[in-house]
């Protein structure tokens, strides 16, 4: 997919080395967009990231997702990818399908007079079995695409500031919007962090299912897939790899802006193999720029 290729070498020739939470370093770039057009076709990254496990586990995830569950119970019956963040119970404080179908409502204290909320009868409101009101915002998109479909509101927000501050790993694809043109249904993913070589090809992959069972669901034709990512970053190694990475990012750009065949990118990534010092336990696959740099051949 020629754009997420566009998306690597943005980020490789234009990002600025960056540490960050996990001791692992980054090369970063800020706001990167692109566009796919879901009528030619569905955008599966065949060449690198999306085999058989992890579209599988793409596949049970959006379900998961889908289901508005608050635990992991059921999905990790499919896939391990949320098991690190989840206790034995499989409770989870990442809240993602749980907000698009059952974000918090403030309890009567908390609502200010004149300030409108949905009654307990309201179509969208959950009466929780603990006594929550919650509100299921992907049933009011689907809905308001039946009755609406011009609507600029189609909005589903993962966000909630006070979890975010203190969740082990607050969403990364945190809102999306619906958007209808003519007979097909558009989707605009904001995402705050991409890790450019693992996680967007799964993030595409999910949300380009999941704008078409969308559009199956209310009648229309998918449309494009439109993604905003904030910090697009590659992971590029710890310690001394890390720090080499920041003393050669100049060199390593000027060489690949300098690339165009096949056989350029691949003498710059014989270049950074012989160069860049090995990482301190030997594990390479922290180093994600020499797969990319393969893809980008
Ligand atoms: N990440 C993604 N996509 C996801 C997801 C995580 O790219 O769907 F859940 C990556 C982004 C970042 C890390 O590298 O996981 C999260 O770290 P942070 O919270 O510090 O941004």
């Amino acid at each position: 997919m020629q754009q997420y290729l566009d998306l690597v070498d943005s980020v490789l020739s234009g990002g600025a080395y960056k540490p960050n939470r996990t001791g692992v370093d980054t090369i970063s770039s800020f706001s990167e967009h692109y566009e796919v057009d879901l009528q030619e076709g569905y955008p599966l990254l065949t060449t690198k990231g999306m085999d058989g496990y992890r579209w599988n586990s793409m596949l049970h995830e959006v379900c998961w997702y889908l289901s508005g569950e608050e635990h992991i119970r059921t999905l990790r019956e499919e896939t391990k990818i949320w098991d690190a963040w989840a206790d034995d119970e499989g409770r989870l404080d990442t809240a993602y399908g749980r907000f698009w179908r059952r974000y918090p409502i403030p309890d009567e204290d908390g609502q200010l007079e004149g300030e409108s909320w949905p009654d307990a009868a309201h179509r969208w409101v959950n009466q929780e079995e603990d006594g929550r009101r919650t509100f299921d915002q992907l049933q009011y998109v689907i809905d308001t695409l039946s009755d609406s479909p011009n609507s600029r509101r189609l909005v589903v927000n993962a966000w909630h500031p006070a979890n975010a501050a203190v969740s082990t790993l607050p969403p990364c694809h945190y809102s999306f919007v619906f958007n209808v043109q003519g007979d097909q249904l558009n989707c605009h993913l904001t995402q705050r962090s991409g890790d450019v070589a693992l996680g967007i090809p799964f993030n595409i992959a999910a949300y380009a299912l999941l704008t078409k069972v969308i559009a199956q669901q209310t009648g229309f034709e998918p449309g494009t897939f439109a993604h905003t990512v904030v910090d697009s970053h590659v992971y590029c190694g710890r310690g001394e790899r890390g720090e080499w990475y920041a003393d050669n990012l100049e060199e390593l750009q000027s060489r690949l802006a300098d690339a165009d065949e096949r056989e350029d990118y691949l003498a710059v990534r014989e270049w950074l193999e012989s160069e860049a010092p090995a990482e301190d336990d030997g594990d390479e696959r922290l180093d994600h720029v020499p797969g990319l740099l393969e893809q980008l051949s």
